[in-house]
């Protein structure tokens, strides 16, 4: 059937916003994707029909703020092929869910000379925290090196990963090269060893269907806003059978079983690990946003995003100076560059001067830019809601950044 942009376009209210006296064209979606009027009005429902809290009241509203916030749930098991919906646990989002594994694997999975394995292209996010856990147990981090296109090899992974490796944490998708990592093969060869496998999944399911039975993943992360959701609320997935042998994070309400001053004992899954009053507004957004990219099918996303990704690239090529930095064989339409002789702060603001948003800087990778032995790039990152007249917007926009900066 193919995509019909320009409807959905219409979906997305800021889409329509100036800025800077000019259309905006947005290319930060890395960063946050736009959300979909649904998903904006199901905030503005809860909030006018049925706001209250979960998971405590007796009283309707309640139970009506609980079934909606629920639901989500088991819209998330669905979406990404669970087997269980208390497989899946609501955090603030990607970070949080990282923070929450390195923190209680650290209390009894993790010992002295563990290894503990990532990648050189990972996000800041899905660094320090095994930090902090190689910190806390003596453990070792070992970092598995990309190639210059900005993709991990079989020969790469399978250097650092042995037996010595405990939990092996990859990205799925890079938010600075766009490379879609083949994860299934390196979560494959990390059981061959024992080890545990954390997939840190920010940058996947806005683009590409996650199955996590499929991919046999011991842990999923992802965050609601990066898929046209709220931001503060993102998903962690865990096997059942991990997930019970790990302690609780928090410490609060709702993750109690029953709580004496001399000993308490812990509420079951999911709750165990959602202390405190969630964000109710946003799980629900979240749901929406589920049911919105449900409602265009992935196919349709991918083949589309695909052709912005190959006409980027082309057009992008034409300009002289300009380099990417990462030009996986599989990527996602994530362009990350460099002009020689630019600043890329420079060349950010200028484009945004014409209503381009891009990101610049080092998109919270500086171990994959000292690896490029570069500061920063610039980072244009496409959402299907974008158009090829945007890419023609943008390296117009870059020529005449160019233009300015060089005289
Ligand atoms: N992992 C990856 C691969 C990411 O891209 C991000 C956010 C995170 C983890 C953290 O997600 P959060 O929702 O908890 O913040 N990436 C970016 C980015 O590329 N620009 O701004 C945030």
């Amino acid at each position: 059937m193919g995509l019909d942009v320009e409807n959905i376009r219409k979906d997305f209210p800021i889409l329509s916003e100036t800025v800077n006296g000019e259309p905006l064209v947005y290319l930060d979606n890395a960063s946050s994707s736009q959300k979909p009027l649904a998903v904006i009005e199901a905030i503005n429902n809860f909030y006018k029909t049925t706001n209250s809290n979960v998971h405590r009241g007796v009283h309707s509203l309640s139970q009506r703020a609980t079934t909606a916030y629920e639901a989500t749930r088991e819209k998330v098991r669905a979406f990404i092929n669970a087997n269980l919906e208390h497989e899946i646990i609501f955090t603030r989002g990607t970070t949080e869910s990282i923070n929450l594994l390195a923190a209680t694997l650290g209390k009894g999975h993790v010992h002295q000379g563990d290894e503990i394995v990532i990648s050189e292209m990972e996000h800041h996010s899905n660094i320090v925290p095994w930090q902090l856990l190689c910190e806390e147990t003596g453990a070792v981090l070992k970092v598995i090196p990309i190639n210059n296109k900005g993709e991990i090899t079989e020969e790469s992974y399978r250097n650092v990963i042995n037996e010595s490796t405990k939990i092996v944490a990859i990205c799925h998708v890079s938010n600075t090269l766009g490379t879609i990592n083949s994860i299934k093969a390196i979560i494959d060869y990390a059981h061959e060893f024992g080890a545990l496998t954390v997939i840190d999944g920010a940058q996947a399911p806005a683009h590409i269907p996650v199955d996590v039975q499929q991919l046999n993943c011991d842990f999923y992360c992802f965050s609601a806003h990066k898929m046209y959701g709220p931001t503060g609320i993102g998903i962690l997935y865990g096997k059942e059978t991990l997930l019970d042998e790990l302690p609780p994070y928090h410490g609060g309400g709702n993750m109690i079983e029953n709580v004496t001053f001399a000993k308490t004992t812990y509420n079951k899954l999911p709750h165990k690990f959602e202390a405190g009053t969630p964000n109710i507004a946003g799980g629900i957004g979240l749901g929406a946003a589920i049911d919105y990219i449900q409602s265009i099918a992935y196919e349709d996303i991918g083949k589309y995003e695909d052709e912005l990704t190959k006409y980027g690239r082309e057009q992008l090529s034409s300009i002289s100076n300009l380099r990417f930095i990462g030009d996986a064989a599989d990527k996602s339409a994530v362009f990350s560059f460099v002009i020689d002789g630019i600043h890329p702060l420079d060349l950010g603001t200028i484009l945004d001067q014409q209503g381009i948003a891009v990101r610049t800087g080092h998109h919270c990778t500086q171990p994959l830019m000292d690896k490029f032995e570069i500061p920063g790039t610039v980072r244009a990152s496409f959402a299907f809601y974008n158009t090829l007249g945007e890419v023609d917007r943008l390296v117009n926009g870059i020529n005449k950044a160019v233009a300015m900066l060089s005289r």
